[in-house]
């Protein structure tokens, strides 16, 4: 691809990227500049793009500020799947370094390649990431996303060593041999998703050790959405700071977007790489900076896979930029539009219930969503359990308030079950939230 090849000449892993301190007006003409590039990449060498933008009658030529991205149609999961297993790649597949995909629940996974640079700008992403969440060159980090075809695991590798840590590749699962580990290494940071870490916090606990006197002091989490309760839940039990980190396979994985260790005020997007926007899922309109919408990405450099106007699905809201001023956050994710429950007419989260049970002490953050449809109505059931520390009785009261809070909060009556600690499966990555037993 033709832009010119970003500057990943980090000399000093410890110190900012020059992209990182660009003014908002520097940012938003390289972002230009490497629109064109990739839409014109994109129109050149795939043709599902050029069919798509044909269908639409645009052209790269279409494309002569920011604003007009808002021409261009969108693509979404089904863009990528149609293009099984190779076809959206922009460049020929030996040039193509590795491969990834999403695991997705049903059918086909959806593809992703890396060109060398790809993987170079990602594991400069990713160690500008851990950087900005408090981690330090020499540090010894833990990391237990998988590794696999998941970009997790591999993608928080490069960054790890790039950044000039050291690496510990422990992959997901396997527990209480991760226990054992961060007991006998101490290492300062740990990578994994939120619930993952609880799941620690358990281990811990069952071997003996208190979570609280572990070497950890960073925690960098994501893959999954997690509320402030959660992070405060997480910092409690371990004694440590937590901080976000988003991504998606489909836009490069984990790295697009990471969090300030001093501010903890949600993620900054990394916009020298990234173009974000925030539209209406319904009519599909682009929203100003601060509504609440579906976020949309576009690639800025990627050589392999340009993603032009990805769908992401995940609801959330732009927000000016605080630490890096020239890059805009993103708000904490409150759910995936193909995560929301519709009940009875209600739409509801499983992060509005997160909030409300963390806010009841006697409830512990393990929980699930059973959805059933008895006669011809739907019925929701949160199986919860109580902390260990608590009695039967405690528990079952404070499961009545949490059905309470939830029919004042959200309007949804559900049905509310205390369940004994420890008794419901834990993640050893992403944890599903929602068993949906209705018939189809
Ligand atoms: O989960 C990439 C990743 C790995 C991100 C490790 C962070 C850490 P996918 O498997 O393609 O990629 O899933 C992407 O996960 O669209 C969100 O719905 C969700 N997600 C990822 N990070 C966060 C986060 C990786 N920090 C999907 N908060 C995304 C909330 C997140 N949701």
């Amino acid at each position: 691809m033709s832009t010119e090849p970003p500057a990943a000449s980090q000399t000093d892993p410890s110190r900012p990227d020059p992209e990182e301190l660009m003014s908002r007006a520097e940012i938003e003409e390289l972002q230009l500049g490497r629109l064109q590039a990739t839409v014109r990449h994109a129109y050149e060498n795939v043709e599902a793009y050029r069919e798509l933008y044909d269908a639409h009658h645009v052209t790269p030529e279409d494309l002569q500020s920011l604003e007009d991205l808002a021409k261009f149609p969108f693509t979404d999961k089904g863009f990528l799947r149609r293009a099984y297993p190779f076809k959206a790649f922009a460049v020929p597949r030996k040039q193509v370094r590795r491969i990834h995909a999403s695991s997705g629940t049903t059918g086909r996974p959806t593809v992703v390649g890396y060109t060398d640079q790809d993987l170079e700008n990602w594991a400069t992403l990713v160690a500008r990431c851990l950087r900005f969440s408090g981690i330090r060159p020499g540090d010894l980090v833990h990391n237990a996303y998988g590794y696999g075809l998941f970009t997790g695991g591999l993608g928080a590798h490069a960054g790890i060593e790039k950044l000039q840590a050291t690496v510990i590749p422990m992959s997901g699962g396997q527990t209480s041999k991760q226990v054992q580990l961060i007991d006998d290494f101490r290492p300062r940071a740990i990578l994994c998703t939120p619930t993952y870490l609880l799941a620690l916090a358990d281990g811990f606990r069952e071997a003996g050790l208190d979570p609280r006197e572990t070497s950890l002091e960073v925690a960098v989490l994501g893959a999954e959405p997690w509320t402030d309760e959660m992070r405060r839940e997480i910092e409690k039990t371990f004694a440590l700071k937590a901080c976000d980190i988003y991504g998606l396979s489909e836009v490069m994985g984990p790295g697009v977007a990471g969090e300030s260790f001093e501010r903890q005020d949600a993620s900054t997007i990394w916009e020298d790489h990234f173009r974000p926007e925030i539209i209406d899922p319904f009519t599909e309109e682009v929203l100003p900076t601060g509504q609440h919408g579906e976020l949309v990405f576009t690639t800025l450099t990627k050589q392999a896979l340009p993603i032009i106007r990805y769908r992401t699905h995940d609801l959330t809201q732009l927000l000016p930029g605080t630490d890096r001023p020239g890059h805009r956050r993103m708000g904490r994710i409150t759910g995936r539009s193909d995560d929301m429950i519709i009940l009875r007419g209600v739409n509801l989260f499983p992060s509005q219930i997160e909030e409300i049970a963390l806010g009841l002490e006697p409830l512990s953050p393990h929980f699930q969503l059973r959805l059933t449809r008895p006669d011809r109505m739907d019925e929701m059931t949160v199986h919860i359990e109580r902390r260990a520390e608590v009695s039967a009785d405690d528990g079952e009261s404070a499961g009545r308030s949490l059905a309470e809070q939830i029919k004042v909060r959200i309007g949804s009556s559900c049905r509310v079950v205390v369940e004994e600690p420890g008794s419901l499966a834990r993640s050893s990555g992403k944890l599903r939230r929602i068993y949906d037993e209705r018939p189809r």
